[in-house]
C-alpha cells in the first residue's frame, strides 16, 4: 500500500445527542494502532461538539462543503467555517450526494478545488453503479470521476481517494478483496499515467462499502487498499476500532 493506513468513519445522517456522546466516549477509550490516520465525519450539527469532546488522536471531517466563500447561500456550510471549528477534512463526491442529491462531476470538482486551496483535506469518492459494473463500465466510470477531480485540483498532497462501488454501499454486499483490489490498482495506474508516478505511489486509495469488523482484515491485506471509509459500522465504537486496527 501507499503511505499511512487511513480509516474514516462516515456517520452520514445518523445520531442523536445521546448516541453521539456515547460513541465519542467509546472512541476516546479505545486503543488504536498508532500507525493509522483516523477521521470521523459527524453530521454538521454535531461537528463542533464532537471536535471539542473527541480525543485529538482522531480528526474530524465534514460530509460536505460549499463551492466557495460563504455568504448568501441558505443552508450551506463554508470551508472557512469548517476550518474555524478545527475541522481538517471534507468528504466530497459521495455516491449519496451524486445519486440522491444529484451533484455532478463539475460541481464536486469546484468544491474539491476550493476546499484544497483553503487547506482542507479532501476524501474524494468515486464508484460505479451496479448497472455500470454489469455493463463492463466500472473503470470508465471511475476514471471519469477521477478526471473531474484531477482537472481542477491544485495538488494531490491533501487528497485521499475513496473507491466506493455503489452496489456495496449500505447493502451488506461488500466487494470481494479481489474486486476492490482490481479497481484500486487501476486507479493507481490511472494516476501514474495521467498525473504522475509520484502521486500514484503516494496517494492513499481507501475502500468503502459495507466494511465491517468481520471483512476488514482480508480487504486490508490487498496491496492497493490503503484504508477504509466506513459507514454503518463506524457508528459502533468497538467495531470501528477493530477496523482501524486491521492495518497490515
Ligand atoms: C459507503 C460507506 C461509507 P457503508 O458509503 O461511506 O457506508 O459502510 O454503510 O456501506
Amino acid at each position: 500500500g501507499s503511505g499511512k493506513f487511513f480509516v474514516g468513519g462516515n456517520w452520514k445522517c445518523n445520531g442523536t445527542n445521546e448516541s453521539i456522546t456515547k460513541l465519542v466516549s467509546d472512541l476516546n477509550s479505545s486503543t488504536l494502532e498508532s500507525d493509522v490516520d483516523v477521521v470521523v465525519a459527524p453530521p454538521f450539527v454535531y461537528l463542533d461538539q464532537v471536535k471539542a469532546s473527541l480525543t485529538d488522536r482522531i480528526e474530524v471531517s465534514a460530509q460536505n462543503s460549499w463551492i466557495g466563500k460563504g455568504g448568501a447561500f441558505t443552508g450551506e456550510i463554508s470551508v472557512e467555517q469548517l476550518k474555524d471549528i478545527g475541522c481538517k477534512w471534507v468528504i466530497l463526491g459521495h455516491s449519496e450526494r451524486r445519486h440522491i442529491i444529484g451533484e455532478d462531476d463539475q460541481f464536486i470538482g469546484k468544491k474539491a478545488a476550493y476546499a484544497l486551496n483553503e487547506g482542507l483535506g479532501v476524501i474524494a469518492c468515486i464508484g460505479e453503479l451496479l448497472e455500470e459494473r454489469e455493463a463492463g463500465k466500472t473503470f470508465d466510470v471511475c476514471f471519469q470521476q477521477l478526471k473531474a477531480f484531477a482537472d481542477v485540483v491544485p495538488s494531490w498532497d491533501n487528497i485521499v481517494i475513496a473507491y466506493e462501488p455503489v452496489w456495496a454501499i449500505g447493502t451488506g454486499k461488500v466487494a470481494t478483496p479481489q474486486q476492490a483490489q482490481e479497481v484500486h490498482e487501476a486507479v493507481r495506474d490511472w494516476l501514474k499515467k495521467n498525473v504522475s508516478e509520484e502521486v500514484a505511489s503516494k496517494t492513499r486509495i481507501i475502500y468503502g462499502g459495507s466494511v465491517n469488523g468481520g471483512n476488514c482484515a482480508d480487504l486490508a491485506k490487498e496491496e492497493d487498499i490503503d484504508g477504509f471509509l466506513v459507514g454503518g459500522a463506524s457508528l459502533k465504537g468497538p467495531e470501528f476500532a477493530t477496523i482501524i486496527n486491521s492495518v497490515t
